[in-house]
């Protein structure tokens, strides 16, 4: 074991990037949730790549963006203290569009740190042509001194092998420091809880993406059942419009939420569950510091 290579990496950028998707193709499962709203992910998720070399841990961070709440610079905080624990820091820009001031700014505020390993990643390739491909390649090489700059499309899943062997490469010589075939530290209940603000995000629009919030109260084996799970689950939002919305006419919306993350909560958990969800106001918790210590932030 005496070349075995083990340690952090993990993806930056703005909101909706890929950051996530990227990680979960690197990963092989899905562990971490994707959307098209920007802001998706609120918390680091660790995937571990494991190979006959090398164990990368990856970290998944949230967008980094312009915080307009206390969730927000909470939000932010998280990714500046993570990118200063990691071997390798990777800076996520999306192919499909222009490189902007957002990126800019996190570049600068990565160059400050000093650090070794740093790569660029241009995610979703599949979106553009070579032409367009080659001009933000360009683009990005002019945002900062990358050790590499690597264009994958997680979705169509081209050069993602790759980009795992070259992140590999700048970890230190350590032993593994997951276990063989772990591919996240992700407790089930936080797993489950975002399986659910995933479904809830599916189709909500402006500003109630953000308002979202989804917490596991209680999982537990149904009396006397070894093949049932009774999940006991609650969407908060913001302001009781919001409830209605997220209810939907008849409760259908719902319904919806609930069938769709059943099935996938089902997989991840390899057994059959009860889904009892339930909508819930938590004034602005995104501004509230009790509330947001509550829901876990
Ligand atoms: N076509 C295409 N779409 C992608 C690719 N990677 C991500 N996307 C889409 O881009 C959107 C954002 O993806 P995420 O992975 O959630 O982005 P993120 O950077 O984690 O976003 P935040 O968590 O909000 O910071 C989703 O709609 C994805 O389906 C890709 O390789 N190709
Ligand atoms: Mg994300």
């Amino acid at each position: 074991m005496s070349d075995f290579h083990a340690g952090f990496a993990c993806f930056v950028g703005r909101p909706n990037a890929g950051k996530s998707t990227l990680t979960n193709a690197l990963v092989g499962t899905k562990i971490a949730i994707t959307s098209s709203k920007p802001q998706t992910t609120r918390h680091t998720v660790r995937g571990i790549v494991h190979r006959p070399d090398a164990q990368l841990v990856l970290v998944d961070t949230p967008g980094l963006h312009k915080p307009r709440t206390l969730l927000g610079q909470r939000l932010n905080d998280l990714v500046r203290t993570t990118w200063a624990e990691v071997d390798v820091v990777a800076l996520c820009v999306p192919a499909d569009e222009p490189v902007g001031r957002g990126d800019k700014f996190i570049a600068d505020e990565i160059a400050g740190l000093k650090k070794k390993n740093v790569l660029a990643i241009v995610t979703k390739t599949d979106l553009v042509d070579k032409k367009r491909l080659a001009e933000q390649l360009l683009a990005v090489s002019r945002l900062g001194e990358f050790a590499e700059i690597v264009p994958v499309s997680a979705k169509a899943g081209d050069q993602v092998d790759l980009l795992a062997d070259l992140l590999a490469k700048y970890l230190p010589e350590s032993p593994p420091l997951y276990p063989d075939g772990e591919l996240t530290d992700e407790p089930e209940m936080v797993m489950v809880a975002e399986l659910i603000r995933e479904a809830a995000l599916e189709g909500v629009r402006d500003e109630l993406p953000h308002s979202l919030a989804v917490v596991v109260e209680e999982m537990e084996p149904r009396e006397g059942r070894d093949d049932l799970l009774d999940v006991h689950a609650t969407v908060f939002v913001e302001r009781p419009s919001q409830k209605a919305i997220v209810l939907g006419a008849g409760g259908e919306r719902i319904k919806h939420v609930g069938s769709t993350s059943r099935r996938q909560i089902e997989a991840l958990l390899g057994t059959r569950i009860f889904l009892d969800l339930r909508v819930k106001v938590a004034k602005d918790w995104q501004r509230d510091p009790r509330q947001l210590r509550r829901l876990g932030f």
